[in-house]
């Protein structure tokens, strides 16, 4: 059946498995949307900037590890999602960002048309692993080959397509067929005997895993009992294995009470890891041990750590071989006291609280009680959150989102919504501070639109409030920090939200619980100086 280019491209991306696009039209991407009627089985989530839209296709990818796309015009289009696709290589999710591109006659010409950018592919090519144009519709099932590709089996990161309208609005025959998608890489036996030898001769082994490793959680905690290994986990590996585990210390990679243990452990597992400076906040972890190291990408395997052995696989069949490598070896004497080791370090942890993390805690071990066990919390770039990496318990795998690395200020309320459209019947809770908030406040008329029963819990803390605490503590002049705030709950009504401001802990954890089955998002405004906190 004869069709245009943008409405085959859609048909051939419901293909691949693409139930969602996160855009804004405009008349560069008529074409793509004639193939986004009644009849499609896409669903077109309008956004109100294309940053969200970008970040709701990282959020729909944090949640299930799937493709997720945002669909967007050229020029300001891209330009608007560049930020979350950045975000989404730092963090390794696997977002298409789909767009136009001006005719392609008219492409490097610099005549001046509408959306013009002098070279689209250039501002996303460092952000992503494919940028690239389409210059003929039988380009694009190529293109989307190559996307879909990388994302099965290669360490997922953005791809950008564009697409000129001209190539747009050319007919095809749409008789496109996805591909057969390659998967992931086994490990190699020899190298796996090479680990199972070192961690039978360990004493005192120590796992690491990051965000490279939620598909591998059965595994992993499997061999942390197997091994009697502590387990820490970098920011988007939280949840792997559950916080509550008693050979787990969770996003506690951050603290010093961590850091201090790290050099005893004479053999290290890291799975899935970058074991990057953000995770832990010191430039290198004092690692002393052998290293391990279980990564898809082998630029991973001897970086600032180089690896001992260095597995590029996936990290699910590689942990199952580990352990069945090592279980042919016979049972050695170790170290006994590994679960005496994480009480002891969480109490250390819990008596360095300052008062600012107790009052983190107090109002997060309110919402835990309030939440189902598999929640998912989104969490924004802000103090509650950062305390939340270590205090927060979470007890599955890809249920505490944190935008590591690249460390966007509002990523969290758009992460949340690409997650509800995701993960329809998953309680989920954003976690934003008041600054994080206002770059991505807008996207609340979205969840509104959306019917989506989501608690946002706003941390105000009156500014900007880490950079203040670290101009005060630089003796460094406030500038630029203590701006003044909306009305929050008036501005969440004025976008069809409910709004709370709790006066207790119980009046809080009514209003969690309410907000979970309410017909629309709810923004739960609490002050850091709130006497009930205090
Ligand atoms: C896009 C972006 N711009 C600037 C920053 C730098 N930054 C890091 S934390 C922070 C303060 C955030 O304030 P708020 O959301 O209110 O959280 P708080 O620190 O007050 O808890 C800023 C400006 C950033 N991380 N991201």
């Amino acid at each position: 059946m004869s069709m245009s280019c943008g409405a085959a491209t859609m048909g051939l991306l419901a293909q691949y498995g693409i139930d969602t696009v996160f855009g804004i039209p405009g008349v560069h991407t008529l074409d793509f949307c004639s193939g986004l009627g009644e009849d499609s089985s896409i669903q077109h989530i309008q956004v109100r900037n294309e940053q969200g839209a970008g970040f709701m296709a990282e959020g729909y990818a944090r949640a299930t590890g799937k493709p997720a796309v945002a669909l967007v015009i050229s020029g300001p289009g891209v330009t608007n999602a560049a930020t979350a696709i950045g975000q989404s290589w730092a963090d390794s999710l696997p977002v298409l960002l789909l767009s136009a591109e001006p005719a392609s006659h008219t492409l490097g010409k610099g005549w001046g048309v509408l959306h013009e950018i002098t070279e689209q592919k250039a501002v996303t090519a460092p952000l992503t692993a494919l940028s690239a144009t389409a210059h003929r519709p039988e380009d694009v099932p190529e293109l989307l080959a190559q996307a879909f590709s990388i994302f099965s089996s290669a360490r997922p990161r953005p791809v950008h397509i564009s697409i000129p309208t001209d190539v747009q609005a050319a007919t095809t025959d749409g008789d496109w067929t996805a591909v057969e998608l390659p998967v992931r890489p086994h490990p190699d036996h020899d190298q796996v005997t090479r680990a199972a030898d070192l961690l039978a001769d360990a004493q005192n082994p120590l796992i690491m895993v990051g965000g490279g490793s939620h598909e591998a959680a059965v595994e992993i905690q499997q061999l942390c009992e197997q091994l009697n290994a502590i387990v820490i986990s970098s920011t988007s590996g939280k949840g792997i294995v559950p916080d509550d585990h008693p050979l787990s210390l969770g996003g506690a990679t951050v603290r010093p009470e961590v850091h201090r243990m790290v050099p005893n452990a004479d053999v290290v597992v890291a799975i899935g890891t970058e074991i990057s400076e953000t995770d832990s906040f010191v430039e290198r972890l004092d690692i002393r041990g052998k290293l391990i190291r279980i990564d898809l990408d082998p630029r991973k395997i001897n970086d600032l750590y180089p690896a001992d052995v260095g597995i590029v696989a996936d990290a699910a069949p590689t942990v199952a071989a580990l352990i069945k490598a090592f279980k042919k070896h016979s049972p050695r004497a170790r170290q006994k006291d590994s679960e005496a080791l994480v009480t002891n370090i969480r109490n250390q942890i819990k008596s360095q609280l300052t008062p600012s993390e107790q009052q983190h805690c107090k109002l997060l071990s309110a919402l835990r009680d309030s939440i189902p066990r598999d929640t998912i919390l989104a969490g924004d770039v802000c103090q509650l959150v950062y305390t939340g990496a270590f205090a927060m318990p979470v007890y599955n795998p890809r249920s505490w989102f944190y935008p590591a690395g690249y460390c966007t200020l509002g990523a969290a309320l758009p992460n949340a919504i690409g997650a509800m459209q995701a993960l329809p019947d998953r309680p989920i809770v954003a976690l934003v501070g008041d600054g994080g908030f206002m770059f991505t406040v807008q996207e609340l008329i979205t969840a509104a639109e959306l019917k989506l029963p989501l608690p946002i819990v706003l941390w105000d803390n009156g500014g900007l409030k880490q950079i203040q605490d670290d101009m005060d503590r630089g003796g460094i002049p406030r500038v630029g920090v203590d701006g003044i705030n909306p009305d929050f709950s008036l501005l969440a009504r004025s976008m069809h939200c409910h709004a709370e401001e709790p006066s207790s802990i119980s009046d809080f954890q009514r209003a969690i619980q309410t907000a979970l089955a309410a017909d629309r998002p709810t923004l739960i405004t609490v002050r850091e100086d709130s006497e009930w906190l205090l």
